[in-house]
């Protein structure tokens, strides 16, 4: 039964159309390669279509290559976002390779997602997407970079400017905060403490981009409400409004379990559908217009079947 619910999925992917890269001018046919991109790779997708680039932060093990596993597996596993097509994608194979190992149906008893290398450089995924009420296509570029490279930046401004060159380039920050860390009291401090250095480091190197959003959540989420300790993202905005002022535009904040260990307390990408949403929205300016449209979006997603 299991095996037959893999077998299905793959044959799925591989009847998903991966796109050609070249143009029709080209003499030579070059198909890709399916790996993760650079960011010079990417510039034939940001040059001809709304491109918008993710950068997810947070410490070693937080959930980072599993959130941008789920915006893929999203439209495998459903329900899909209401009116959003996959649209293609020029790292299909690189998302399959993770989001091979976080699939419910692998054999495992607990799902786990394999290390993300440090290998900065050639980190970039890529997702296509169509919205059938608007005929509009938008582009998601999401990078894939190790916790270990954010924990060595902070307290480091030179690091940082060095490790994030391509920091002009992003639209949206995500910034993850590891739930399972923040239930314990002894790693709880520690946790935010290290997240707002990372976002001051990053203040202090004078890299973040004028029009950046950044998005606080929690992830792991199901060990918070599992523990009935569903408060604490208050305690987080708290102490990032004391200590990041300056930012408070900028910050929204929510709560995710992308691949929650036990469903009956949360179903597989709990919160993720209200964040690619989130991102593909590009008119939002400010964290009351956020909070707005994730208002409206909550009640798109219980129409749609998630269990909330
Ligand atoms: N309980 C629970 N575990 C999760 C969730 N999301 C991810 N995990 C687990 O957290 C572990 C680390 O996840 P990764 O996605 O590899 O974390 P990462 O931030 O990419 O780690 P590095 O690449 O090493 O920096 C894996 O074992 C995941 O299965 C979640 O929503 N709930
Ligand atoms: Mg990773």
């Amino acid at each position: 039964m299991e095996e037959t619910s893999n077998a299905k999925v793959i044959d799925d992917i591989d009847n998903i159309e991966v796109e050609n890269i070249n143009t029709a001018e080209d003499s030579s046919v070059k198909l890709p390669t399916g790996r993760e991109l650079s960011l010079s790779e990417t510039y034939p997708v940001s040059a001809s279509e709304d491109t918008y680039y993710v950068l997810i932060a947070g410490g070693t093990a937080s959930g980072k290559t599993t959130l941008l596993t789920l915006f893929y597996q999203l439209f495998l596993i459903g329900p899909r976002p209401k009116d959003l097509l996959f649209a293609g994608s020029r790292t299909l194979p690189a998302f399959v390779a993770r989001a091979y190992n976080t699939w419910i149906n692998s054999r495992r008893n607990e799902p786990s997602t394999p290390r993300t290398s440090r290998d900065q450089e050639n980190s970039i995924l890529h997702l296509r997407f169509k919205d059938t009420s608007t005929e509009k296509i938008s582009n998601l570029l999401i990078s894939d970079v190790s916790g270990e490279i954010f924990e060595h930046v902070i307290g480091n401004t030179h690091a940082a400017k060095e490790a994030f060159q391509f920091f002009n380039t992003v639209d949206q920050l995500v910034l993850l905060l590891d739930g399972e860390k923040l239930l314990e009291i002894k790693t709880r401090f520690a946790e935010i403490e290290q997240s707002i250095q990372l976002l001051q480091t990053f203040l202090g190197a004078d890299i973040l981009p004028k029009g950046l959003r950044i998005t606080v959540a929690i992830s792991k989420y199901d060990k918070l409400k599992e523990a009935n300790e569903e408060e604490i993202l208050q305690r987080v905005k708290e102490c990032f409004t004391d200590q990041l002022p300056s930012l408070q535009s900028k910050l929204q904040y929510m709560n995710i379990a992308a691949m929650p260990t036990n469903l009956e307390i949360l179903p597989i990408g709990y919160g993720v559908q209200d964040m690619l949403l989130n991102i593909l929205q590009n008119n939002a300016q400010n964290s009351n217009d956020i909070f707005v449209i994730n208002q409206h979006m909550k009640s798109q997603v219980n129409l749609f079947g998630w269990r909330r």
